[in-house]
């Protein structure tokens, strides 16, 4: 196991890519502010139903021309942990499980999370607000091994009535009560919000749609249109209220997906909506999830390069100027002249810059034309594996138990209590 762990140590350190001297320390400090997009699809950025766009106010920022950088070709790493599996890579820059959910079934484990590591090196209050209550996904666990501060969950929202959802509180209501919870917190802040009315099965009541359904009969898919579109109304109308407070300029925000919502089982409606086929390969292209940064300093651009979301976790750290290469992490900064442009998936699927490798067959990434397997790309499938294998070991050797070169100090979950009566 001690074997397994410097194995792991030594896999990281390699691929581990320098800080950008330009944005090392740039936002040191400075609130953090990340929004969960719940199962939005990046096809949807630009998308028109009718002739009318049906995400208005992430389009406009996708465009790069103002304050937020855009990654069209950021990918969801995922697995059957879903939304989970978004928390866990974001914050840890480590895979999910190839089966269940590591929030699940690993909820004790020893964690090296962002909220932890931001508290130890620079003094942040950590947060995460989300209209389900705390036990789902055994969050209320999890958190504490992540070092959240606070946790607001249904039971601090008003969850009665024209508010609830689907699986809970409507998404305005959410960020609009939100709001006070957010000033209360002791700067400078890391706050998470996640999303939840876009969400299976996509239902809405017609007094909150402001958009046609779809028509191509999918339930499914003819839903996502309307409640992708309250969910860019909500997000649109909580950025407007962080500018009106003057908690915006100063930020740094991300926005960011989980993963998809419309599943290969609707592949005939989505055939109607693309209007191609959907082979694997464009499969795979649907699997990319939106991605924004606003880092105050930064401009706002389109970015092309292929990223995936164990990125975000030492893009962050090193804008704070905390150095990241003792920590174990798979993805690499953004920001640096050494981001790796390869994602791997959880079901070993590969993209790079070049290719998208599914199985024994590989692809152009920008045509979609099947090319021939090389040496070259065989390597890559194999250190995807590897790597896969390490964060497996990792989890389910409960290895960062061990860790402690770069100074953690492990996690006293006795110090957190989420409830409405602590805070
Ligand atoms: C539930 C929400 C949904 O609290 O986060 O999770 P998902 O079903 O997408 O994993
Ligand atoms: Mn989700």
């Amino acid at each position: 196991n001690e074997d397994d762990l410097s194995e792991i140590v030594n896999y990281t350190k390699r691929k581990n890519a320098e800080p950008n001297p330009e944005t090392f320390g740039i936002a040191k400090d400075k609130n953090i502010i990340k929004i969960h997009l719940e199962s939005l699809q990046s096809w949807m950025i630009g998308y028109e139903h009718n002739g009318e766009e049906v995400t208005p106010f992430l389009n406009e920022l996708a465009k790069g021309n103002g304050d937020f950088k855009y990654y069209p070709n950021f990918y969801h790493q995922t697995g059957q942990g879903k939304t989970a599996d978004a928390e866990l890579i974001l914050d840890n820059s480590i895979y999910g499980l190839a089966e269940g959910s590591a929030f699940s079934l690993k909820g004790d484990n020893h964690y090296q999370a962002l909220p932890s590591i931001l508290n130890q090196q620079r003094n942040y209050t950590s947060a995460v607000f989300h209209g389900d209550y705390k036990t789902f996904w055994n969050r209320d666990q999890v958190y504490k091994r992540f070092g959240v501060d606070r946790f607001y969950d249904a039971e601090f929202y008003d969850m009665t009535g024209d508010n609830i959802e689907n699986l809970g509180l409507l998404d305005k209501p959410f960020f609009e009560e939100s709001m006070s919870y957010l000033k209360d917190l002791k700067e400078p802040y890391y706050a998470h919000f996640l999303t939840l009315t876009h969400h299976y099965p996509f239902s809405l009541s017609e007094d909150e749609a402001t958009i046609d359904r779809g028509d191509t009969g999918d339930n499914t898919v003819d839903g996502y249109i309307q409640t992708a579109r309250y969910m860019d109304e909500a997000v649109k109308d909580f950025v407007s209220d962080l500018k009106e407070e003057g908690m915006y300029d100063d930020s740094v925000i991300v926005i960011y997906s989980d993963h998809y919502g419309i599943s290969e089982n609707h592949n005939r409606a989505m055939e109607e909506i693309q209007g191609h086929e959907i082979t694997p390969e464009v499969n795979q292209d649907n699997q990319r999830v939106p991605f924004y940064i606003k880092v105050p300093g930064m401009d706002g651009e389109v970015v092309e390069d292929v990223a995936g979301q164990v990125d975000v976790m030492p893009t962050l750290m090193h804008l704070q100027g905390i150095n990241t290469k003792e920590y174990i992490m798979f993805g690499t900064d953004l920001f640096s002249d050494q981001h790796k442009e390869m994602v791997i998936m959880r079901n070993g699927e590969v993209i790079t810059d070049q290719y998208q490798i599914i199985g024994n067959e590989v692809f152009d990434r920008e045509t979609n034309e099947k090319i021939e397997e090389t040496e070259k790309t065989k390597a890559i499938k194999k250190q995807a594996e590897i790597e896969l294998e390490l964060s497996d070991k990792l989890i389910y050797g409960d290895l960062f138990r061990f860790y402690d070169q770069n100074g953690f100090e492990k996690v006293d979950t006795s110090q957190y209590m989420y409830s409405p009566n602590e805070y």
